[in-house]
């Protein structure tokens, strides 16, 4: 076997983000560029020799020649074996899912998730340690230094693997096995959820639609949905995972699935609509003439989780990314259980899942999971739902709206504005960070405002810390206004400002949300200088 070892160049710049390292298809093609990337991540890791590597992505364009560099690389590394989605493909809660049960030492996932996708798209890269869970951290700022000292990588010299054909593959030494990437992760909902319950729910006439949006939920929803649940065939759409995603942007909000929503609406409409994202992680709910966002979804699973029989025993916790609603909040003190509040990204969540002290994690943006693996994850959040539905016997605006009535409504909503040049992103935080002090105990318009922070966050199994997580305004009555950068764009910056307004049990549920945020809308505008700071006179995306 021949194992080459090529002279490379640091490239600046391969600092993972939120969910690992994003770019655009074209920085990734440039010679060596993924490969420093890997060597970067195997030269952080210790004692993997002979041990077993997941990886997998999904489907988008330079997924295969991605793989096919990763598997050579890990066989020069000394991995003893990689187990490897068939096409190359594996969705992130499915990796998560093989990388536990298969006992791998870990895995590498490659996706942009919800960014656009083909030879003008975004590709992406990240590592997931051996709980099934991004890397933390402490390892991801490993992987960046590493990346920036680099000047050799490790190579196998040997022949492609047929990706499409299951089956084992010798490969430099190392085994490279190609599996079924639906089947273990089938197996794992099938001792979660009802399957009975939900198809006698099917079986009654209950219609839904699923958007895969192109990307790699398709296989997996074809199969439990259609085959196993005995959903009609078509109740799946744009199921068959594509290299550009059918020029979608496979991210499941009103703003995106608009055909899904379109579908969703008037009298003949389905019962039940969900959507996934590229790498089928994220999940939109929706009822008929009904958008469940996020946070209340997560709010709902809570409080109803014991009708399911893998959460039968009850729940240990419930965590929440900070600029998630406070709704699940709620539930978690009526059920007397903790809630943990965390930065943004699942990494966040993997220390208290392993601990056992929170059971259901959620983001606002379209996440949630639990412990059953250690990633978000769209077709679980599905079945969650149904198995709800196929047991409560309602729709999915009656059980929001009699979650309302009892825990009281928390009216949400997220402005994105995109592409913004970098410096006046930077320049907007920095003097929303200098106002903060000046700002708490303030009233500023019609709003008392209580807390002006900057979020920070000490987990509290391994008690690292992380600062700068995003600005906080909490007023009295509990609304909230968050500003934070996103951290998986590939241009320019994306600022988000995340509002929320609390009405109580007994008051009005039937407003137009962003009817209701108009008061925080307005004053969030106005303390951020957005217009004047980006020209930018409305978001470029609602949620
Ligand atoms: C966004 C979301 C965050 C999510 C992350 C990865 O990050 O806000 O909640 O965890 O995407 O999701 P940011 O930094 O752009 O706000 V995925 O489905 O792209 O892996
Ligand atoms: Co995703």
């Amino acid at each position: 076997m021949t194992i080459q070892t090529l002279s490379t160049q640091a490239f600046a710049g391969q600092r993972p983000g939120t969910s690992g390292l994003r770019k655009k298809v074209t920085v990734f093609q440039q010679p060596h560029y993924l490969e420093n990337f890997v060597q970067a991540i195997f030269d952080s890791l210790e004692g993997f020799a002979g041990q077993t590597l997941v990886v997998g992505g999904d489907g988008r364009f330079h997924n295969r020649v991605a793989v096919q560099t990763i598997l050579k690389m890990a066989a020069a590394a000394g991995f003893g074996r990689v187990l490897v989605g068939k096409g190359g493909l594996l969705s992130t809660p499915a990796a998560s899912c093989v990388i536990r049960k298969h006992g791998a030492f870990g895995g590498i996932i490659l996706s942009a998730s919800h960014n656009p996708g083909g030879p003008d798209g975004d590709f992406g890269i990240k590592y997931n340690i051996g709980n099934g869970g991004p890397a933390p951290e402490k390892i991801t700022e490993a992987i960046y230094a590493r990346s920036q000292q680099l000047t050799e990588y490790r190579i196998a010299k040997a022949a492609d693997i047929n990706l499409d054909q299951l089956g084992q593959y010798p490969l430099a030494g190392m085994l490279v096995e190609v599996i079924d990437p639906v089947s273990d992760y089938a197996e794992l909902m099938q001792s979660l959820f009802d399957f009975d319950r939900i198809r006698a729910l099917f079986a009654s006439g209950f219609r839904l639609r699923f958007d895969a949006m192109g990307a790699v939920s398709g296989p997996y929803a074809h199969h439990l949905l259609e085959n196993l649940l005995g959903a009609p065939a078509g109740s799946v759409i744009n199921g068959t995972p594509l290299e550009d995603f059918g020029g979608h942007h496979p991210d499941p909000n009103p703003a995106h699935a608009t055909e899904l929503i379109g579908l969703l609406s008037g009298p003949d409409a389905p019962d039940f609509g969900a959507a996934s994202d590229g790498d089928a992680d994220r999940n939109m709910i929706l009822g008929r003439d009904f958008i469940v966002t996020p946070s209340d979804s997560l709010a709902v699973l809570a409080a109803n989780a014991k009708l399911v029989p893998g959460y039968r025993d009850g729940l240990t916790g419930v965590a929440r990314s900070m600029p998630t609603s406070t709704a699940v909040d709620r539930v978690a003190a009526d059920l007397g259980i903790a809630c943990f509040e965390t930065p943004t990204g699942w990494k966040f969540f993997g220390n208290l899942l392993d601990a056992g002290r929170a059971t259901l994690c959620g983001e606002e943006s379209y996440g949630t999971g639990s412990n059953h693996v250690r990633e978000k994850d769209g077709v679980w959040a599905v079945l969650f739902w149904l198995n709800l539905i196929a047991v409560r016997g309602q729709s999915v605006a009656t059980i929001v709206q009699e979650h309302w009535a009892r825990y009281g409504r928390n009216y949400y909503s997220r402005h994105d504005y995109e592409g913004i040049a970098t410096d006046a992103a930077d320049g907007l935080m920095a003097h929303l960070r200098s106002q903060l002090s000046a700002l708490a105990g303030q009233t500023v318009g019609d709003f008392p405002i209580a807390t002006a922070d900057d979020f920070a966050y000490t987990d509290p199994v391994d008690g690292s810390v992380s600062h700068k997580q995003g600005i906080r305004l909490i007023m009295q009555d509990g609304s909230r206004i968050v500003f934070r950068l996103s951290g998986t764009g590939t241009e320019g910056a994306t600022l988000r400002v995340y509002l929320e307004r609390y009405e109580p049990a007994s008051g009005n549920h039937q407003l137009d949300t962003q009817t209701a945020l108009a008061g925080l809308i307005t004053l969030a505008r106005r303390l951020a200088q957005i217009e004047e700071r980006t020209g930018m006179a409305a978001p470029t995306v609602v949620t």
